[in-house]
């Protein structure tokens, strides 16, 4: 018989013909808990992203055995419950790293040279003589990134960072990462030198109970007046309060976010009306190459990881030795 699937994403045409030729497939819209949580209920697997999945909404999945996340992030699932469950979480790392690392740049960019502020400006009609101090930027070639997690993404970063724009790394990580010590002279140095040291502050660790609030007003406090904090790994890494207060300050000169606390940024946050701060709509993988080669990557560990023949990209290998 052929296995049941729960998709709560829209996925590309072709990933979607891949999945129901393997399988009987049900769209559900995530944004109807109801619907959502009895089609689970009859399915071997699911996929999807952006939704939390809770343990109440699985309780009645008896036969769920996989769920397939279109995202490198598994922050939206209790990991340690679908283990005990027997339910294997596959994840898409690696074909979204190099897109993610370029979102970063630009939020690097676009902060230091203040792109879009001055887009506006122009836009607006105000570009109508030569321009002057009040529109510089500053520098980012010759600079020093301090990388908070060098994983995937912060390595491509660092890549980006050391070989294009000659700064100097450095960075903060459970192991060092010798290769990027090699190749991109990056230096593992502690949190609290990196925040001293660096011209942009970068954050590229995934989201745990220990990384929640990583950032608050102390660590702010011990960046530099001129420094710039980059944020596109998950918005709860730092405390946003703390971070609008520092923004107005002048404890830092600014900042560069694709995510937030709450997403989407509810209207009335004060970040919008920041001229020190570019804010992106959670960007970070959003091309059209990387998208459709993560609903791919999704859909394949999906249909391994139900038939018992997928090795990579699972999150909690633990299952497997039940
Ligand atoms: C999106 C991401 O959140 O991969 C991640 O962890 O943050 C993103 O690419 C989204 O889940 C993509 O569908």
């Amino acid at each position: 018989m052929l296995k049941k699937i729960v998709v709560y994403k829209p996925l590309p045409t072709d990933v979607e013909a891949y999945l129901r030729d393997k399988a009987d497939v049900i769209n559900v819209d995530p944004k109807d808990q109801a619907a959502f949580t009895a089609a689970l209920e009859h399915a071997d697997g699911a996929i999807g992203a952006s939704i939390k999945i809770t343990p109440s909404m699985i309780e009645g999945a008896k036969n769920l055995k996989a769920l397939s996340t279109i995202s490198v992030g598994y922050d939206q699932f209790d990991v340690d419950d679908l283990t005990r469950r027997g339910i294997v979480l596959t994840h898409t790392p690696d074909v979204l790293t190099e897109s993610t690392a370029d979102t970063v740049f630009a939020l690097i960019l676009a902060s230091a040279r203040r792109v879009v502020e001055l887009a506006e400006w122009v836009k607006e009609g105000h570009w109508t003589s030569s321009i002057g101090e009040a529109c510089f930027g500053v520098d980012v070639q010759g600079k020093t990134l301090g990388i908070v997690g060098l994983g995937r993404i912060g390595g491509a970063v660092a890549r980006r960072a050391a070989l294009g724009f000659r700064m100097n790394v450095l960075y903060t990580n459970r192991s060092a990462n010798e290769q990027a010590e090699k190749e991109f002279g990056a230096k593992r140095v502690e949190l609290d030198e990196l925040l001293a040291q660096s011209d942009f502050v970068c954050l590229q660790v995934p989201l745990t109970p220990q990384t929640r609030g990583l950032i608050g007003a102390n660590e702010l406090k011990k960046m530099k007046q001129s420094a710039i904090l980059i944020n596109a790994s998950r918005g709860p890494t730092v405390d946003e309060t703390a971070l609008v207060e520092a923004l107005k300050n002048g404890t830092i000169r600014g900042a560069g976010l694709d995510v937030f606390e709450q997403e989407p940024l509810p209207a009335g946050s004060p970040l919008l009306a920041m001229k020190n701060v570019v804010a992106l709509p959670h960007i970070g993988s959003a091309t059209h190459e990387t998208r459709h080669a993560m609903a791919r990557n999704a859909a394949e560990n999906l249909i391994g990881a139900l038939d018992g023949t997928l090795t990579r990209n699972i999150v909690n290998r633990g299952v497997l030795a039940r």
